[in-house]
């Protein structure tokens, strides 16, 4: 009878460990994600097809530009005001003389054409809460500048006619709006500034949607603090208020928290947003860090910079080769690639950023096909470079690191068919359409295939890409492919 108990026992144990180790945390949320796994809908595939989007940072931030009476802040340009050296009525007064006179929407949008960008982002508005379209409900905005113009709108237009999508950055942080705060509001007057400053908020995002009707998507900011965090059943609202007013809208994972406060992910580990939005600056190292979700990466060209900054000597400048291989890297893991730019207070794009697109723009123009619609690949990565594939067929070898003997070694993976064998059908360059070799490397001990590609040491030096058209085949039939000796 002990026995039977101690048994028993020993299987309700069991069983609940096995539970705890197959099942996620699973609580009851009224404010968690809306979904789980990615959205199958046509305006989210068209976003995660674009591969390479275009930044922009733009406000009274630029005409500063990093330094104030004649002292150089180190920071983040776009944080000059947050500086002690710089009194906030000098930065809230630099309005009245912004007037880009070289702004020309329709120059940066070829640019950014040129460049291969899909999309864009703008900020419509950064935490100093200025306003780069008329606003109804602030007087800080672009129609009270010398300019006059709203800048939104000229962009929105000039990107469109590019083919290019705009997505509308937009900061919850506003250091202009009396209301906002970053600890939650404890007296009364402090509450009702705060619901004043919420439906300010609102005001805002509903008066964008309205004035950008082919807007396709919102990158909110500047929504870590604890007052916002609080409004969480609020901001649900709001965002259900978004999504209805634009069917689909693609928001990412920084807008709102969930019922306890918890932000990107909520408290059962799922998403909270259409895509995650934790990789400022920052890539995952493999796809296995990525929980299957969709994600961009928003990156600067220097190390923290954003806004315009007059001297870039202060940091590491990312070269034009590094940013292809985040871009390649970013899509061979199913993310789109972001490159932030920051034109100064006269509407130029610096020298330095032009010089970086028109590079990554060569490099596109040849290479393009191994990015756009592509996602990550089953073959397992090699240290040459990364692998992008479109539908089951297609493979992309983007090599970056040219093995010194030529020879680019893939390996294969097994069929789950165990009757099948991948064959490559076709093998060439997409620099030239040239057929490349592809010759049987042997098997290792544990039965892998592998295989070699010829790539003539011409092509080393820029990073270049091997198309390879594989296919599934009985394994009786693999003596009719010249690539399947094996
Ligand atoms: O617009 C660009 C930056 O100005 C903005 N996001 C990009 C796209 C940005 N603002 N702040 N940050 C980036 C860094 C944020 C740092 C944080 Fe924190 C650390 C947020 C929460 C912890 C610093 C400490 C700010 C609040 C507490």
């Amino acid at each position: 009878m002990k026995n039977i108990i101690i048994f028993i026992f020993c299987g309700i144990l069991l069983g609940s460990l096995q539970a705890q180790t197959v099942k996620r945390a699973s609580m009851p949320l009224e404010h968690g994600a809306h979904r789980t796994g990615p959205r199958t809908d046509d305006a989210m595939q068209k976003w995660r097809e674009n591969g390479l989007g275009q930044f922009i940072h733009w406000g009274v931030y630029a005409i500063p530009g990093g330094h104030w009476n004649g002292e150089t802040y180190r920071g983040a340009a776009e944080w000059i005001r947050s500086w002690n050296k710089m009194p906030k009525a000098d930065y809230d007064n630099l309005y009245k003389q912004f007037n880009p006179k070289s702004f020309n929407a329709k120059q940066w949008a070829k640019q950014a054409r040129d460049m291969g960008a899909r999309y864009m982002i703008i900020t419509t508005k950064h935490h100093d809460g200025f306003c780069l379209w008329p606003s109804r409900y602030t007087g800080y905005t672009i129609a009270a500048t010398p300019y006059g113009k709203d800048i939104i709108g000229e962009l929105v237009d000039a990107y469109n006619a590019e083919g290019i999508d705009v997505t509308l950055y937009f900061s919850i942080i506003d250091w202009n709006h009396k209301g906002y705060r970053s600890s939650p509001p404890k007296t009364d007057g402090e509450k009702a500034a705060y619901e004043e400053f919420k439906q300010f908020t609102r005001n805002q995002l509903i008066e964008l949607l309205a004035n950008y009707p082919t807007a396709k998507g919102l990158w909110f900011d500047g929504t870590w603090d604890e007052a916002w965090i609080q409004q969480a059943p609020w901001v649900d609202e709001l965002e259900t208020e978004l999504r209805a007013m634009r069917p689909g809208l693609v928001i990412g994972s920084r807008f709102r928290a969930d019922d306890h406060g918890k932000r990107h992910y909520d408290s059962n580990g799922d998403l909270l947003g259409d895509y995650d939005q934790t990789w400022e600056r920052n890539m995952p190292g493999k796809i296995e860090e990525l929980n299957g979700v969709d994600w961009d990466c928003v990156m600067t060209i220097p190390e923290n910079q954003w806004g315009y900054h007059s001297d870039w000597s202060l940091t590491y400048v990312k070269k034009p080769y590094e940013l292809i291989e985040m871009i390649v890297k970013a899509v061979s893991m199913n993310g789109n690639f972001v490159l932030n730019f920051g034109p100064d207070g006269n509407g130029n794009i610096r020298p330095e950023e032009t010089h970086i697109a028109k590079e990554i723009g060569a490099w596109m123009k040849v290479n393009s096909e191994a990015i756009y619609g592509c996602k990550n690949s089953p073959w397992e990565k090699q240290d040459w470079g990364y692998y992008t594939q479109k539908g089951d067929n297609k493979l992309y070898l983007t090599v970056f690191n040219q093995p010194l003997n030529g020879q680019v070694r893939v390996k294969v993976p097994k069929c789950k068919d165990d009757q099948k064998v991948m064959i490559v059908e076709k093998a060439y360059f997409l620099a030239d359409r040239k057929a490349a070799t592809v010759k049987n490397a042997g098997r290792d001990k544990y039965g892998n295939i592998y295989y070699d590609i010829d790539s003539p040491a011409v092509k080393s030096g820029s990073p270049y890409v091997v198309v390879l058209e594989i296919k599934e085949v009985n394994k009786e039939e693999r003596d009719n492919y010249q690539q399947a000796i094996i």
